[in-house]
């Protein structure tokens, strides 16, 4: 499974501040922290509603790209800000995200097109969003025909089945599985996620995230928006791929006491 680390975004202070600041030092430690930690690609957000968002993500993905050398996941709802990010990025990057809503498939879509991105799709449209696994199937279809406009193929697609809250919703964690198992029984396509609402407002929220990633994984799941700096979600991760026949000869999951971290 593809970790994408989660940690460059404006909504954690540290990471506000930094960006207003311009503290490349701050960022660019991030960056690496996470790529050491085990994250394939990182996750970039600006923020939203400040001024400058665009110039921001600009400054981001350089600075960025300067120390680590991955593809980076450009996470804002504008599209400006999104083509400001893209047109810096050296490598093959993925836009978080498009929706099935009729004007931001519009706008993003032919972004995907013109920098041959892969893009994260959520699974909900202009009626909102859907409880069922079914009803994201069926958004996820839809999703599939408009894209196929702009000539982009499904396996460019991570469709995001939309987490939400046990504490509110307690079968949301069961149509968030049985959808991602469906649309990657369905559909020629993959499935992305962020894990961290799954535990909104209840105790001992990494446990209860690191858990619901294992059955994710039995699921399906491609890739996940993660913080890879977290112990308990890498062991979880790293013990449910080599059960799940993900792991040449356990050798990630050997490596994890080899380096005798902590985990
Ligand atoms: N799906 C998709 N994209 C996403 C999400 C998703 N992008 C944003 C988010 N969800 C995933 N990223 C983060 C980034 C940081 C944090 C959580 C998710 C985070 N949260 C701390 C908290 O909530 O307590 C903040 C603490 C702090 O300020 O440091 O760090 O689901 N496609």
């Amino acid at each position: 499974m593809l970790i994408i680390g989660e940690r460059i975004n404006a909504t954690r202070k540290a990471i506000g501040e930094a960006i207003e600041k311009k503290n490349a030092k701050f960022i660019q430690q991030e960056a690496l922290n996470q790529i050491s930690a085990g994250a394939d690609l990182l996750d970039v957000n600006c923020g939203m509603n400040v001024k400058d968002e665009a110039k921001n993500m600009e400054w981001l993905v350089n600075t960025i790209q300067e120390v680590v050398d991955v593809p980076l996941v450009v996470d804002s709802p504008s599209a400006e800000v999104i083509e400001s990010g893209l047109k810096q990025c050296r490598k093959k990057a993925i836009i978080n995200s498009i929706t099935g809503e009729k004007k931001r498939i519009e706008q993003i879509l032919p972004l995907v097109e013109k920098y041959n991105t892969d893009v994260i799709a959520l699974t909900m449209n202009d009626k909102g969003m859907p409880n069922t696994a079914q009803e994201r199937l069926t958004i996820a279809k839809e999703i599939i025909n408009f894209a196929k406009a702009y000539n982009i193929p499904s396996n460019r697609i991570y469709f995001d089945a939309l987490v939400r809250p046990i504490s509110t919703e307690p079968n949301q964690a069961k149509e968030f599985l049985e959808a991602i198992r469906l649309i990657k029984s369905i559909l020629d396509t993959k499935t992305a996620c962020g894990l961290s609402n799954i535990s909104f407002g209840l105790p001992n929220r990494k446990l209860l995230n690191s858990t619901f990633l294992a059955m994710a994984l039995f699921a399906g799941l491609d890739a996940a928006i993660i913080d890879p700096t977290d112990a308990q979600m890498i062991s979880s991760l790293r013990s449910s791929e080599a059960l799940l026949a993900q792991d040449e000869y356990c050798m990630n999951y050997i490596k994890m006491f080899r380096d005798s971290k902590p985990r």
